[in-house]
């Protein structure tokens, strides 16, 4: 699938702000991913797909995580995480986009995890930083992003533990180690 007919399957499904929010992911993915020299086509495909199931209905989210055997750790997560994993499945069994690492960016973009390919930090950090988000502590996150790809995830993934923390909230496992990760690896 190209970029083009891409697009035009997703405008039919996220409307408004959310298909706003995924055509600013789409131009920021395109822009990091040439700065750090990861595949632009498959940052474009992940970018446009990356919230295609964020619509969904929780039950519908639900459904989907149990019928694909989905890592059964989620369910007792935030149903805020779901999204990215059916999204994957769904690209996958519909669109015949089988590509790992398309498919991989698209499901670990909320949550991260330890030892994230280079399309998935791409993709992680161009969410987070898209013109539209106003996030505290964003612009740290885009100027780091200028240069410095895992600086940038690195305090993204720091800001996001932060803030959950601030309300009390769970925090997923793989956020804890994605965010480790980068700090034994700089070391
Ligand atoms: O789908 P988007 O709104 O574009 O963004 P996203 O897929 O990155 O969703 C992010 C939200 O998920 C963020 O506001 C915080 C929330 N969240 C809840 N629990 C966790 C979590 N995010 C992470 N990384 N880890 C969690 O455990
Ligand atoms: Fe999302
Ligand atoms: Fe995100
Ligand atoms: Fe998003």
């Amino acid at each position: 699938m190209d970029i083009d007919q891409a697009l035009k399957v997703v405008n039919g499904k996220l409307v408004g702000p959310r298909y706003e929010h995924t055509i600013r992911v789409l131009d920021t993915a395109r822009e990091l991913a040439q700065r750090f020299d990861a595949d632009v086509k498959k940052a474009e495909i992940a970018a446009v797909f990356h919230d295609y199931a964020k619509l969904l209905s929780i039950d519908e989210l639900k459904e989907n995580m149990n019928d694909a055997r989905e890592d059964s750790r989620l369910l007792c997560y935030h149903p805020e995480l779901w999204h990215g994993p059916v999204a994957a499945r769904i690209v996958s069994d519909t669109f015949a986009i089988h590509n790992k690492d398309i498919l991989n960016a698209i499901r670990y973009h909320t949550t991260g995890r330890a030892n994230m390919t280079l399309l998935e930090k791409v993709i992680y950090v161009a969410d987070y930083i898209e013109p539209g988000r106003s996030f505290p502590g964003v612009e740290e996150v885009r100027e780091l992003a200028c240069y410095d790809l895992n600086k940038a995830l690195l305090k993204a993934l720091g800001n996001t533990i932060a803030f959950l923390v601030a309300k009390d909230a769970l925090v997923f496992p793989d956020t804890f180690e994605a965010y480790n990760y980068l700090i034994f690896e700089r070391e």
